[in-house]
């Protein structure tokens, strides 16, 4: 097997991963990344000094891959191209452009709460997290409005990169800064739910538990 994921079946940015290696068929071998083991996490850090995950590393061709999105590019093109990343340059632009506003506005701040949640007692930033909570909120009415146009999924009529990255941390954020009276953000959201691929990265999530310092979404 070429292609070793290091990566958490919890961890959103990893689902992203593998919701992408689930898509496009792609055998694939899981290195767990395990915080609470020194020596795998050595062997993390050497290889991916930011340990951050996913890491791919595919073996045949000597390659280690950083960053879900780019490794999202990697995939699709192993796999023959045009899928995850549409052939048509408007069509993937649409799909990269999702993509970022996902990463950096949603993903971004809401990984932010959530390690200020477990910051020690008279270390938490509630300022700073009511910033990244109206980031969020932000970013849920960009989506509802881009969604205006009828589109299955987020970036057209095929499941794309904007899909890969939005199910997994849709998931999460929704926990954080509920979608509200967003009602085609939440049809899009069911429609992430019921995809097999993204069904099968929750199945290797479920024996870890609930580990999100959140309730579970109510809206
Ligand atoms: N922009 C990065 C974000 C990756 C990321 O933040 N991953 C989280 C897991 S969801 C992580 O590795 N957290 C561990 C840490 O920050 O120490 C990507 O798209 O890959």
């Amino acid at each position: 097997m070429s292609l070793i994921l290091w990566s958490h079946p919890y961890a959103g940015y990893g689902q992203k991963a593998s919701v992408a290696l689930y898509e496009l068929d792609l055998p694939f071998g899981l290195k767990l990344v395990d915080a609470g083991d020194e020596a795998v996490m050595a062997a993390f850090r050497a290889v991916s000094p930011l340990a951050k995950m996913p890491t791919l590393v595919d073996t045949a061709a000597g390659k280690t891959i950083y960053e879900s999105s780019i490794v999202i590019e990697y995939l699709d093109r192993l796999a023959g191209g045009g899928r995850l990343i549409p052939a048509d340059p408007e069509a993937a632009l649409e799909a990269r452009w999702i993509d970022r506003i996902i990463d950096t506005y949603v993903g971004g701040p809401m990984n932010r709460i959530v390690l200020g949640k477990f910051r020690p007692e008279g270390q938490h930033d509630a300022f700073g997290a009511a910033q990244d909570a109206q980031v969020i909120a932000t970013a849920w009415d960009l989506l509802e409005a881009r969604l205006a146009d009828g589109r299955t999924w987020g970036a057209g009529d095929t499941f794309t990169l904007a899909d890969c990255a939005a199910a997994p941390i849709l998931t999460y954020a929704r926990r954080l800064v509920p979608f509200g009276d967003r009602p085609r953000l939440k049809a899009w959201h069911g429609r992430l739910m019921a995809r097999p691929s993204f069904r099968r990265a929750l199945e290797d999530a479920a024996p870890f538990g609930d580990l999100m310092p959140a309730p579970p979404a109510e809206d």
